[in-house]
C-alpha cells in the first residue's frame, strides 16, 4: 500500500515512522511519502494561501497550488482522501475497505481551509476521525494510516490475524478482559475458568464477557437480540 500525504507540515509525521508502521515499511508492505504543499508555491516568497473572495477572516489554500501537489503524485489507481470534520466517520469497516486500495493520497487541510473548486476536482472521499475540530488534518491522516495499515496483508502478526478473524463475526463487540501473573493481585484473583484449561469454556466465557462489557460501556453498539442476551447473562 502506497500513501502519499499532501501537507504543509511534513515534520509532524516523524512519530509514525516508528513502531508497527516502521516494521511494515521495512518489509516493503507499506510506503509513506510526504509531499510538502509549499514546494508547489507560485512565488518566490513561497506563499500558498490567499484571502477569501467575498471577505471574511482567515486565508484559504490556493486551488492551483494544491492541484499541482496532487498532480505530482496522482496515478491511475489513486484514491484521494480529504480529512475533515465534515467527512464520513472513520470506523473499522471503512479502514478494512481502504486497505484494499493500492494508492491513497491524503490531503491535509488546516484551520485556513481550501478553495472549494480543487476539493470538488480531486477529492474522492471526505473522512472524519471523530466529532471534534483539530488545528490540521495531519493527526487524522496519521490515525488513518495506522488503522488502515493494520489491514494490509502481512502487517499484523500471525497471532493478531487469528484474533481478528475471531472478532470478525463479533465486530460490534468490545474486547473481553485479559489477565496475567500473578494469580492474586491486591486481593483480586484471576477468573477460575481461565486457569481451568477448558478451551471451549474459556472461549464461551470470553464471548459472554465481550457482550457484558459492551452492554455496560457502549450499549448503542448492540442490536436488540444482543442486548437481551446481555441482560440475561447479567441476571444469572
Ligand atoms: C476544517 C476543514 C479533520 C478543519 C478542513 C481535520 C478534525 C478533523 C480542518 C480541515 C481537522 C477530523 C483541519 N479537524 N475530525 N482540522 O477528522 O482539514
Amino acid at each position: 500500500m502506497k500513501f502519499d500525504v499532501l501537507t504543509l507540515f511534513p515534520e509532524m509525521f516523524e512519530p509514525i515512522k516508528h513502531s508497527i508502521i516502521e516494521r511494515a515499511s521495512k518489509k516493503d508492505l507499506i510506503d509513506i511519502s510526504l509531499i510538502n504543499i509549499r514546494d508547489f508555491s507560485k512565488d518566490k516568497h513561497k506563499h500558498v494561501d490567499d484571502t477569501p473572495y467575498g471577505g471574511g477572516a482567515g486565508m484559504l489554500l490556493r486551488p492551483d497550488v494544491v492541484y499541482d501537489a496532487y498532480s505530482s503524485v496522482k496515478k491511475d489507481n489513486s484514491k484521494v482522501i480529504y480529512l475533515s470534520p465534515k467527512g464520513k466517520p472513520l470506523n473499522q469497516s471503512l479502514a478494512r475497505n481502504l486497505a484494499k486500495e493500492e494508492h491513497l493520497i491524503l490531503l491535509c487541510g488546516h484551520y485556513e481551509g481550501i478553495d472549494q473548486r480543487v476539493l470538488d476536482e480531486i477529492v474522492d472521499e471526505e473522512i472524519s476521525i471523530g466529532d471534534y475540530v483539530l488545528t490540521g488534518g495531519e493527526l487524522p491522516a496519521m490515525v488513518l494510516i495506522d488503522t488502515v495499515s493494520r489491514y494490509v496483508d502481512g502487517v499484523l502478526s500471525e497471532d493478531s490475524t487469528l484474533e481478528e478473524s475471531f472478532s470478525e463475526g463479533h465486530e460490534n463487540l468490545l474486547e473481553y478482559p485479559s489477565y496475567t501473573r500473578p494469580v492474586k493481585f491486591r486481593g483480586k484473583t484471576v477468573p477460575e475458568v481461565l486457569i481451568s484449561g477448558n478451551h471451549k469454556e474459556i472461549e464461551n466465557w470470553r464471548k459472554e464477557q465481550s457482550l457484558i462489557m459492551t452492554y455496560k460501556k457502549r450499549p448503542e453498539l448492540l442490536n436488540e437480540k444482543q442486548k437481551a442476551e446481555a441482560e440475561k447473562l447479567l441476571k444469572k
